[in-house]
């Protein structure tokens, strides 16, 4: 066959070829077929030498011809071939761009520290300051400073957690005092009395253990503030103007508070502060157990004893404490039945706070 009809052959094909490639991918093989290293057109090109003379003019022109044609041809079709892909594509992934987002739920502090927070501003409102200190605390700081005698209940191994070293030995500092989780944040005080001079205004939150079982009204780790005042002159009238301040603040302005006559080793006298009934109002209800009080917090007048350990001479100054379990707090506040409530997790309860 000549020549010619052969190239004229090769561009019918070609554009055959070109007309079935089904994606963008079928047609670049078409491309490399024909116009590759290797391809048909660039095998036609490379052997012009063996062309005669007379006809490689009018070949040669052939092949360009051919060539330009395949290029459109092959351009055209890979436009119309990528668009219909994207199009394609869009189609698969679509995506509409005005439906709303989905919300993404934020966590929240949890009660207990909100509520510590709000004990915390009620005090930090009227001058006090806040104080620290460890939950692994020694006995003298736990118990001894705070007037608790060796044989006092809370010393049991009942109530207490006591740290042990590797034989399981009770662990000690300096062999002498020994070492517990604290059940009470009274050490922080008994530090700072050791080492401030009064007038002293503090309140000292934090985390505290005893060795309950979990109950409606006990649990074996919770958190406690208590507060300490030291100063010239005060008497058990400040102490009950600071309860009734801080329950009207905490529960609101129509809350009444009573002081009951209690026993506690660090103070003497020593009360317990009630509050009105948040359910019933005082009428009494199965929450107040018909009595229409609900037991807040304990408090005293500092004893003379604890001023004697730190070092604070008790003819010039003198004090009062109190101590009130957060959990508990939170529950009044709420009027929540069980403080087991308040740790399960369950978001679903947590959430209304
Ligand atoms: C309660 C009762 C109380 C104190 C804690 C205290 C501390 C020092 C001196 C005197 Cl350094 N007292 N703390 C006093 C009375 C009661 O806690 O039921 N807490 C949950």
């Amino acid at each position: 066959m000549a020549i010619v009809d052969e190239l004229a052959q090769l561009r019918e094909e070609v554009h055959r070829n070109i007309e079935q490639a089904a994606d963008t991918q079928a047609l670049d093989e078409v491309r490399v077929s024909v116009l590759g290293k290797s391809g048909t057109l660039t095998g036609y090109l490379r052997s012009m030498g063996q062309v005669p003379a007379e006809q490689r003019a009018e070949v040669g022109r052939l092949v360009n011809e051919v060539r330009e044609q395949v290029e459109s041809a092959l351009a055209q079709r890979k436009q119309m071939l990528e668009a219909a892909e994207l199009e394609a594509d869009m189609a698969a992934g679509a995506l509409d761009i005005t439906l709303p987002g989905r919300a993404q739920t934020v966590g929240t502090r949890h009660l207990i520290s909100r509520i510590t927070d709000e004990i915390a501003e009620i005090f930090l409102g009227i001058g006090y300051t806040v104080a620290s200190g460890t939950e692994v605390e020694t006995d003298y700081y736990n118990f001894e400073a705070l007037n608790t005698p060796a044989d006092h209940p809370a010393r049991g191994m009942q109530d207490t957690f006591y740290v042990v070293d590797r034989s399981g030995d009770v662990a000690a500092v300096r062999g002498e005092s020994d070492v517990l989780l604290r059940t009470q944040t009274s050490g922080v005080q008994a530090h700072v009395m050791e080492t401030q001079k009064p007038p002293i205004y503090i309140i000292a939150p934090g985390k505290v253990y005893r060795r309950d079982v979990a109950d409606p009204s006990h649990l074996p780790q919770f958190n406690q503030v208590e507060g300490l005042v030291v100063d010239e002159g005060i008497t058990f009238g400040d102490l009950a103007g600071t309860i009734d301040y801080f329950c009207k603040q905490m529960f609101g302005p129509d809350r009444k508070t009573r002081l009951r006559p209690h026993f506690f080793p660090f103070t003497e006298p020593s009360a317990e502060a009630d509050v009105s009934c948040g359910i019933c109002g005082g009428e009494g209800c199965r929450f107040c157990k018909g009595t229409g009080w609900v037991e807040v917090l304990g408090c005293g007048m500092v004893d003379p004893n604890v001023f004697g350990y730190a070092g604070i001479d008790p003819e010039v100054y003198s004090g009062f404490a109190f101590g009130m379990g957060v959990e508990r707090i939170a529950c009044l506040k709420y009027n929540v039945p069980d403080l087991r409530m308040l740790l399960n997790g369950d978001v679903r309860f947590l959430r209304q706070f």
